[in-house]
């Protein structure tokens, strides 16, 4: 039986799929994201399909629903991102749907599979938990009663830390990380990734000052435009608030005919999912995410307009 698992390729994503590997060894693990996820899944030729930590773009829902009536595939959807309720009764129907937004893919899926692995794979969800800011659960804190936790914090930020270097950029390395990962070892077991891990805080710091020194407050929100380099764009916009005493930090990038816009919030009553959303759809971009990480692509020209909306948003919510 041939079994294909197609997942995301930032920490969550990587353990969603270590997970779903340990519990099928001989399937092939290949990496997709929201922009060319429907594409990879037409493409994909298997008895079974293993989706993890995918969220798609809605403007793609009917293509996709297309898709996924026409293949023969059996298919299981392990996901925390936002889904239309449409959509959702219709993935219910035609495939095994594991859908909560309160936690990560990774411990979707090992939940799902659990009694079918090794009881130290739990490791590998706690990584994904704690790696995609969803380790508040029930789940996650009563198995972090169980193991000494700085030594799992030291193997999720040898992870987080490790997969933002060039080197371990390629799908290839990070297809190694999950093989690694799926068989019992941990991140710093994987040749290099420690030290890559090293190279990635300190580049870290670098920016902190970077951003320290270049970010400029427009009401509450710290910005940051077009630094070099596109990997740290979520701790820039972290910083750019930080640094400016704001709510909402921006990092900000022009993209020829669009500007592309990472947001975190210092506050975590602020919904970036919907406030991006509604303020990115009201200058004729798009925006969206999670609550606490989000972003958002706008128009070029629209970026003082998209500001003043935010703004606005920010203030209803102080009151
Ligand atoms: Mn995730």
């Amino acid at each position: 039986m041939k079994i294909v698992i197609l997942t995301h390729s930032d920490c969550d994503g990587i353990c969603a799929g270590a997970i779903a590997l340990a519990r099928f060894p001989h399937a092939q693990v290949f990496f997709t994201k929201p922009a060319s996820f429907v594409r990879d899944l037409d493409e994909c030729v298997a008895d079974k399909i293993i989706i993890c930590d995918i969220a798609f773009n809605h403007r793609d829902k009917e293509e996709l629903m297309h898709i996924i009536r026409e293949k023969p595939s059996k298919m299981f959807y392990f996901d925390h991102h936002p889904l239309d309720f449409k959509v959702k009764e219709f993935l219910k129907e035609r495939m095994v749907l594991e859908h909560n937004l309160e936690m990560s893919a990774s411990e979707l899926i090992y939940r799902y599979y659990q009694k079918e692995l090794p009881d130290e794979r739990v490791w590998i969800a706690i990584y994904g938990a704690i790696g995609d800011y969803c380790a508040e659960t029930q789940f996650v804190k009563d198995v972090e009663k169980d193991w000494d936790i700085r030594a799992l914090y030291f193997e999720v930020s040898t992870l987080v830390m490790g997969i933002k270097t060039p080197h371990f950029e390629h799908y290839d390395k990070k297809r190694e990380i999950v093989r690694e990962l799926s068989k019992g070892k941990n991140p710093s077991d994987v040749y290099g990734l420690v030290m890559e891990a090293k190279q990635a805080v300190n580049k870290e710091f670098e920016l902190y000052e970077i951003v320290k020194n270049r970010a400029e407050k427009r009401g509450n929100i710290g910005i940051v435009s077009d630094l070099e380099g596109f990997g740290f764009r979520g701790p820039a916009a972290l910083f750019a608030a930080t640094v400016t005493n704001s709510v909402l930090g921006m990092s900000i990038y022009d993209r020829t005919n669009h500007l592309d816009i990472t947001v975190r919030t210092r506050n975590y009553k602020v919904d970036l999912n919907l406030l991006l959303s509604e303020t990115a759809a009201a200058v004729g971009g798009n925006g969206g995410g999670h609550p606490e990480a989000g972003g958002a692509r706008i128009p070029m020209g629209k970026l003082d307009d998209f500001l003043d909306e935010v703004n606005k948003k920010l203030d209803e919510i102080k009151k």
